[in-house]
């Protein structure tokens, strides 16, 4: 898979050279890389910003800057010197036709688990972090001739600029890219994979500080493990987040784990968990 971003702070990419994400950029798997807004200005202060039409606190990026930009990087023609040794995409998967841009944005559409198994399939992804109070509408509308243009929130809170949801949202789309992850069955049972929060872990010693490890899990019985598994959860998800289990498709559970979610203060209904009103 091909990443660019691009950013008016490259440096807050840096960490994407680490771990998980850096071995793979060094295996081939990833060929990501970053630009400098600036690089794509022509005035002699490399003006990326300008006050807002109708008034208002704050700045907005300039449309041209990031034409330009984009323009380099649909065409893969803006390699930068420090990218120069970075090793070619080799056999992405992902659907032929124009690259996805993804502008960060509370403004945007929600990324979810879903979201990122989706991009992992694309040749290409551009990331367009705005600072400020945003990039011109219109770079939004032009774009959409070149690329498949999807604002993302990673939720309801407000950050600085796109460069942290960036780092979030690659990491979450590039360890889903066969090779990353090396045991692919972590993927499996986590968080989000199967619309549910993941059951609580746990290692030796089987008892610390006068807290035992739950005996089932001691017990060699790996179906009650892995029913008091996924009894543990339904717990933390009702707990945690019901928002989750009102799209859990509960149509077809076994007789225990309807039993599991009754004790919750959930019924089964037309396939659906319904809160109880006297839960
Ligand atoms: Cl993706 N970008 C920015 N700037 N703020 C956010 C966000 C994204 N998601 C939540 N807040």
């Amino acid at each position: 898979m091909r990443i660019d971003v691009v950013s008016i702070f490259p440096e807050y990419l840096a960490p994407l050279e680490l771990s998980l994400i850096g071995k793979a950029r060094q295996d081939g798997l990833l060929d990501l890389r970053v630009h400098d807004l600036r690089e794509f200005t022509t005035d002699r202060h490399r003006t990326v910003d300008d006050t807002p039409y109708g008034g208002g606190a704050g700045m907005v990026m300039k449309p041209e800057p990031w034409a330009q930009a984009l323009t380099a990087v649909a065409a893969g023609q803006a390699e930068r010197a420090e990218n120069a040794g970075a090793p070619d995409a080799t056999g992405a998967a992902g659907s032929a036709g124009k690259p996805v841009l993804i502008v960060p944005s509370p403004a945007g559409e929600r990324f979810t688990q879903a979201t990122a198994h989706e991009l992992a399939e694309e040749n290409q992804l551009v990331f367009a972090c705005g600072r400020y109070e945003g990039i011109d509408e219109r770079v939004l509308e032009w774009a959409a001739d070149h690329f498949t243009v999807r604002p993302m929130s990673l939720g309801d809170y407000v950050l600085n600029g796109g460069e942290v949801a960036v780092l979030a949202m690659v990491e979450a789309i590039g360890r889903l890219l066969p090779g990353v992850v090396g045991n692919p069955e972590s993927l499996v049972e986590e968080s989000h994979s199967d619309g549910l929060l993941e059951y609580p872990v746990y290692t030796k010693p089987s008892s610390w500080r006068d807290r035992d490890v739950p005996a089932v899990l001691l017990s060699g019985n790996h179906g009650k493990i892995a029913q008091w598994r996924r009894h543990e959860q339904y717990r933390r998800t009702a707990e945690r987040r019901p928002d989750l289990l009102a799209e859990f498709d509960a149509g077809k559970l076994p007789r225990a784990d309807r039993t599991a979610f009754a004790d919750l203060g959930y019924d089964v209904v037309d396939g659906l968990l319904v809160r109880r009103p006297d839960a």
